[in-house]
Parts: C-alpha cells; structure tokens; sequence
C-alpha cells in the first residue's frame, strides 16, 4: 500500500516536471526565431524585450499575449509558431499606434505595445 502511493506521488512527480519542461522550452524557441527573423539591434526595446514581444507580463504564461502575441497565436493557428505565422501578421498594425508590425520590428520597437514605436 505504501508502495502503490509512492509510485503514485513519483509518477505526478514526473507528470508535472514534463509539463513545466515542454511549456518553458517551447516558447524562447518562438523568442529565437522572432530574433533570427527580425535581428533587432542590441539595446532596442524589441531586444531588451524578450517574452514580452508577445506577452504583457512576466513570468510569461499562455494566457497573457498582448495585441501582437495574439495575433501572432492567431496566424498560428493551433500549430507550433513558425516563419509563416510571423509573416502572416507584418502588414497588421497589432497594437494599434499606426505603425506596422513590420517596421516596427526592423526599427527594433514593440509591435505589442502602442508606447513603444519608432520616432519620426
Ligand atoms: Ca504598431
């Protein structure tokens, strides 16, 4: 009887630790390719940013995207994010400050966040 329940607690154990895993190592890939894609320059918003790209608070978490991360879990559609999800959505202004989610990642600023744009 003992026995069983140890089984038991390891087996939730190793459950958990998996589930925590995938979650942490699924999204800095997404992180990576926005950076191999977008190359923002060192010291801009968009490279200090890392998971607040696409989330709106750290630690980040599925459910708090902003305007851009929605957008880009939209183009997604259910699949893991890929180069044609983050291409999909450059031509939408996700955050609504006027600016395309293109030219705001090639002038290194937030295309999630309305505060963070390129100065004209
Ligand atoms: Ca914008």
């Amino acid at each position: 009887m003992r026995a069983l329940r140890w089984t038991i607690l390891l087996g939730l154990a190793v459950f958990c630790v998996a589930a925590v895993t995938t979650w942490a190592v699924a999204k800095p890939q997404d992180l990576a390719l926005l950076k191999q894609l977008y190359a923002p320059k060192e010291g801009t918003d968009l490279a200090k940013a890392n998971c607040l790209a696409c989330h709106s608070k750290m630690p980040p978490t599925k459910t708090d995207l902003n305007p851009y991360g929605k957008d880009l879990q939209k183009a997604a559609a259910g699949r893991p994010v890929d180069e044609k999800a983050f291409r999909a959505i450059e031509k939408l202004d996700s955050d609504g400050d006027g600016i395309s989610n293109l030219d705001e990642l090639k002038a290194g600023t937030l295309p999630g966040d309305p505060k963070s744009k390129p100065k004209r």
